[in-house]
């Protein structure tokens, strides 16, 4: 239409009309050329994701199932001894376990189908060590399959974790074992459904029972498992999943079990100077701006201590200041978050890492509850192109597939986005379009308050998720600063929350000459405390920088949000007269961990090894009227020292001892090393000997985090 009124304008014959038509083609052309020339996508910065690592990029969040052999001998890493007799849960339910991902907002299960043990949680044809000669279900059991049923049920992806050292097998160490172990992945890859993620774990070779042998098997990590062939196994069987290990080849370990990744975390890496088992780990941290494969970070982490359940940690179980601690240094630091439950002895996963978890759950729905940015108005100082295909606001449209990017030539850049008015907030996520490479190498964060630029973080890498907090502030514009990129930054979202305080019980502490601090995980909060045991109100004392508190006391302190007004639950802890004067006596009298005992922290501690008995002799450096004691045990993970049978001693002068005025044990200390305390008929003395008569683990071991007196 327009080409004919434009003819009929200008007069041209009719006949001319062919000509004219090939020449406005023509320009037709150049223009669709130029333009598409100026709104080309910014070209791929290698390496990028394959297909399958961008599903597994999505799972973002998953757990772990540690439930196998060494639930029942109560051990982390068995010998390959164990009788399958030993496997027996009484209520085993694989969807109780879905169910509770599922509610906490995970996206797959992945189990641990064999462990370095060798017990196989499946019936493999190929051992006789598994589930077939187990009592439970009378040998004709399958938690392998029961999980697979339950994941589809709650819509949960199914991951396999297959232990490539084998305690149990006697042919470990041979190229025979290679064949077994094949045999064993083909089974798991072929008879379950979908399976999206293969868990090769590094630890490899060492003692073991190997069928009856019991010797040490050294293998070489690099070449015995001949992993390229045996790879392949999984990926002719199951095309999508991906394979995890310290050398990936789709996912890497992080480099610890803590549940952190760094700040800097780039998900290329240079695959070839690493292994399963490799020594140089601390790289996989951080990952490697230069590097020449994809092979993102996946931060594994148990929700309690331990990975297999252990009575004894019923009472450790993560809670939700350390948890959400791990989700922002996972998941806000462009690594995906594996949280493991150690499944009990009944075959579910325990009360109290339901709770646990559900907390986390609950405050990470809170603090992305309400994103910010929705319709705010958003300019940069660059954008590729001229069609505002590449425009700012494409970062919060919503749409993953839309990003803002910049020309070819422009490392640095910034966006802003504009609230209008003054809006409180405190988190920030940011993510890279990954499918076109990771390309940030440095940002900073900038927020306009009360008319002044002001800087809020200064960062380095993006990747597919940063999620930075920081300490409510009021702005009415945010700018973000690409200060430096590999090439164009291409930034597909942006979101802004203000996330509600965490509001929970504070921790008091007083060292040994008085110091008193309270403590709040969240910054921005008030603290009020009593000092005589009362319930705190807002009306109590309101804390603000650590005092001196001499006195005995009883303590009660709790947080208060001054935006909303609500307040956590208070915190009770009871201090006796000052540690100040306190000196041990006798043969450990100058070693100088031994004053760990008293000195007000509970995670230092003194453990021993010694014969029993053993005694622990304290000078209180003066006479006092003592009417029992406090004994909190070693809080160590590993090899912890328990005092089992005791007696308590009080002395005048620290030599004559007398009769104990308190004897007898812990009852349950070793599945619960809670504070224990002890009341005795009030007498006088200036030193306490705490005599430790057995342990209550079998490591022989007694120590103590921490001894108190109970005075009149
Ligand atoms: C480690 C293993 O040795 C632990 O037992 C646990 O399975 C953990 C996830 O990986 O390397």
């Amino acid at each position: 239409m327009f080409l004919i009124s434009h003819l009929k304008k200008s007069n041209k014959p009719l006949n001319s009309l062919p000509i004219i038509m090939s020449n406005y083609f023509k320009i037709f052309l150049f223009i669709i050329v130029i333009s598409c020339k100026q709104i080309a996508p910014p070209a791929s910065v290698l390496p990028i994701p394959t297909e399958r690592q961008l599903a597994w990029h999505e799972m973002e969040f998953y757990a772990f199932v540690h439930f196998n052999m060494n639930t029942f001998s109560n051990m982390e890493w068995g010998f390959g001894d164990e009788s399958p007799e030993l496997f027996n849960p009484t209520e085993l339910d694989c969807r109780q376990w879905a169910k509770v991902c599922k509610d906490a907002g995970m996206k797959g299960i992945i189990l641990t189908a064999k462990h370095h043990d060798g017990f196989c949680l499946w019936p493999s044809e190929y051992t006789e060590h598994s589930v077939k000669n187990s009592p439970w279900k009378n040998g004709n059991g399958d938690v392998v399959s029961e999980l697979a049923d339950a994941c589809r049920e709650f819509d949960l992806k199914l991951g396999i974790y297959l232990s490539p050292w084998d305690r149990n097998h006697a042919s470990y160490g041979t190229p025979e074992y290679l064949d077994y172990l094949r045999n064993q992945l083909s089974e798991l890859m072929t008879n379950y459904g979908d399976v999206f993620e293969v868990w090769f774990d590094g630890a490899n070779g060492g003692t073991g029972y190997y069928g009856g042998a019991n010797e040490e098997r050294r293998i070489d990590r690099k070449t015995y498992y001949d992993w390229e062939n045996t790879r392949q196994i999984v990926r002719d069987l199951q095309p999508m999943a991906c394979m995890f290990s310290d050398a990936g080849p789709e996912v890497r370990w992080v480099g610890n079990e803590e549940g952190w990744a760094m700040e800097t975390n780039w998900a290329p890496i240079r695959k070839d100077e690493f292994y399963p088992g490799s020594p140089n780990y601390k790289d996989l941290r951080t990952g490697h701006e230069n590097g020449t494969h994809w092979v993102p970070a996946e931060v594994d982490v148990s929700i309690r201590p331990g990975w297999y359940y252990h009575p004894s940690e019923d009472h450790k179980v993560k809670t939700l200041p350390h948890l959400l601690d791990i989700y922002y240094n996972s998941i806000g630091r462009n690594a995906s978050l594996l949280i493991n439950f150690p499944v009990d002895t009944r075959g579910l996963i325990h009360e109290n890492d339901v709770e646990q978890i559900m907390k986390l759950a609950n405050a990470v729905k809170a603090d992305f509850a309400d994103n910010l940015v929705l319709g705010k108005n958003t300019s940069s100082t660059n954008i590729r192109g001229k069609s505002g295909k590449y425009k700012a606001e494409n970062t919060i449209d919503g749409n993953p597939d839309t990003f803002w990017s910049t020309e070819d030539s422009v490392l640095s850049a910034s966006l802003i986005i504009d609230f209008e008015v003054p809006t409180e907030m405190n988190r920030f996520l940011v993510q890279e379009d990954i499918r076109l490479g990771q390309r940030v190498k440095k940002f900073n964060l900038e927020a306009f308050i009360e008319n002044e630029w002001q800087k809020i973080a200064n960062e380095t890498t993006i990747g597919r998720k940063r999620i930075l907090r920081f300490p409510n502030i009021t702005a009415t514009k945010l700018r973000l600063n690409i200060i430096d990129s590999k090439a164009c930054p291409v930034i597909s979202n942006i979101e802004v929350y203000k996330a509600p305080k965490v509001l929970v019980e504070p921790k008091i502490r007083r060292n040994k000459s008085g110091l008193l601090t309270i403590h709040s995980f969240d910054s921005g909060l008030d603290i009020y405390y009593t000092l005589d045991g009362a319930n705190p109100t807002k009306q109590s004392i309101e804390y603000s920088v650590p005092f001196i508190l001499k006195e005995k006391a009883t303590i009660m302190a709790m947080v208060v949000d001054p935006g909303t007004g609500e307040t956590s639950q208070a915190t009770l802890n009871t201090f006796d007269i000052l540690k100040e004067k306190w000196k041990i006596v006798g043969e450990f009298k100058s070693l100088e961990q031994a004053e760990n005992i008293f000195d007000g922290d509970p995670q230092t501690a003194w453990t021993l090894n010694n014969n029993l008995p053993l005694d622990f002799i304290i000078d209180l450096g003066e006479q006092l009227n003592l009417k029992g004691f406090t004994y909190l045990p070693d809080q160590g993970r590993w090899n912890p020292g328990i005092i089992f049978n005791f007696d308590f001693h009080v002395s005048s002068d620290g030599k004559n001892w007398g009769q104990p005025v308190s004897k007898g044990e812990f009852p349950n200390i070793k599945n619960s090393p809670v504070l224990q305390e002890k009341l005795f008929d009030t007498i006088k003395g200036r030193f306490i000997k705490f005599r430790a008569l057995s342990p209550a683990e079998e490591n022989g071991r007694v120590g103590i985090a921490e001894i108190g007196i109970i005075t009149e």
